[in-house]
């Protein structure tokens, strides 16, 4: 059985990737299980991965690192039940010293009667581009400091979504990468495209890059006031729409979150809805990322009948209380202009308490 961690900011395609690298392992009619992990009840990300009938398995209410026991457990449960012969665990976007508090217990203590094969680190390229050029980030410092023990800790560095960049643009931040970390395998990846996926597997397979043994030095105090930053809401909105409206609707509550997001000034982490149209099995994620996505309304479908449910996962740099509002004010405008009648449930929204690892193994 092979099992390979996945980690990376926000937003920086780690679903995207594993997803792929499912399809394609599929294809070779390997069986693949999931673990998904954030500091939510419900995961967009969970819901995603079942919509495509992966055995998936969740820690929530925390990264990996603080519910190393709960994990562990998870994984055990994933192997009696789904039989992976691989297994992938996407860690929270906001996790750092993943190398102490995951990556060398799972190397040296046992647990789930499981190895790990390999760590990838992901970053966006352009994210990336910019710290390594010194150009302002969109984050305070505190949460730029996760970024960088993230970047700082892998040995298997994937620069995603370079398709975002032109060909010359990536190859330079690639050279840049190189230059400033030498040693670490660093790799251009549009994770949207199944030959990259498969490549990007051939290399985990390969055995030619084990788990990172150096742990980073970190300061908790910076770590746990970052991840505390970046605020937190989970919840489901139902909308009752007129009919033939209702993809109008969905259109209308994440333009109006996008503008309003905007108009502060708030820095997104990821802001992803799961759109439950109605029509048998058809989930879609829809993801507003720190970069703009500027393509994202092409991916709402023609949505049938008079219900929609959307959940809601947000991760932005603000006021857990100013982002319930902002949310709950788009619910509101979106339906006064519609005449949709709206309601929200399972709503919860915090900040993330301060890490504290169930192992540090340094
Ligand atoms: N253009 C482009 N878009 C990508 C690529 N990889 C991911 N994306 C998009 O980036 C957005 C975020 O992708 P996810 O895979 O959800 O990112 P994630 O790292 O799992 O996000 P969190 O779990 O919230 O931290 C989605 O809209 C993806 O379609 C890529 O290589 N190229
Ligand atoms: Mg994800």
């Amino acid at each position: 059985m092979r099992f390979h961690l996945i980690g990376g900011f926000l937003g920086s395609g780690k679903t995207t990737a594993i997803i792929g690298a499912a399809r394609h392992l599929m294809s070779q009619g390997r069986r693949v299980g999931v673990v998904t992990n954030d500091q939510g009840k419900f995961l967009v990300d969970t819901a995603f991965f079942q919509a495509a009938r992966l055995p998936t398995v969740e820690v929530t209410g925390g990264c990996f690192c603080c519910n190393y026991d709960d994990l562990g457990a998870r994984l055990s449960q994933l192997k009696d039940s789904a039989q992976p012969d691989v297994i992938f665990a996407e860690s929270v976007g906001s996790c750092a010293d993943v190398v102490a508090t995951v990556v060398k217990p799972f190397l040296e203590l046992g647990t789930a009667n499981l190895s790990l094969d390999t760590y990838t680190v992901f970053t966006d390229i352009r994210l990336l581009r910019r710290r390594l050029l010194d150009q302002p980030m969109p984050f305070s410092d505190d949460v730029v400091y996760i970024f960088d023990k993230q970047i700082e800790e892998a040995n298997l560095l994937i620069l995603n979504k370079a398709d975002l960049l032109s060909p010359q643009q990536a190859e330079s931040t690639i050279s840049l990468a190189q230059a400033r970390f030498p040693g670490k395998h660093v790799r251009l990846q549009d994770s949207r495209r199944p030959e990259q996926i498969a490549e990007w597997i051939a290399l985990l397979e390969s055995g030619a890059i084990a788990p990172p043994r150096t742990s980073v030095e970190i300061d908790y105090q910076r770590y746990g006031t970052g991840e505390a930053h970046l605020a937190w809401l989970d919840e489901a909105v139902h909308f009752d729409v007129p009919d033939g409206t209702a993809r109008q609707v969905v259109l209308m509550f994440i333009e109006t979150i996008t503008q309003r997001v905007a108009g502060q000034a708030t820095p997104i982490g990821h802001v992803k809805f799961l759109i439950r149209s109605g029509r048998q099995g058809e989930e879609i994620k829809i993801s507003l990322p720190t970069l703009t996505e500027p393509d994202w309304q092409a991916h709402v479908p023609d949505i049938p009948g008079n219900q929609i449910t959307l959940m809601v996962n947000a991760r932005v740099e603000t006021s857990a209380q100013n982002l319930r509002e902002l949310i709950g004010n788009a619910v509101q405008h979106t339906a006064a202009q519609t005449g949709a009648v709206a309601r929200e449930s399972n709503l919860s929204a915090f900040h993330p308490a301060f890490p504290t690892p169930t192992h540090r193994i340094t």
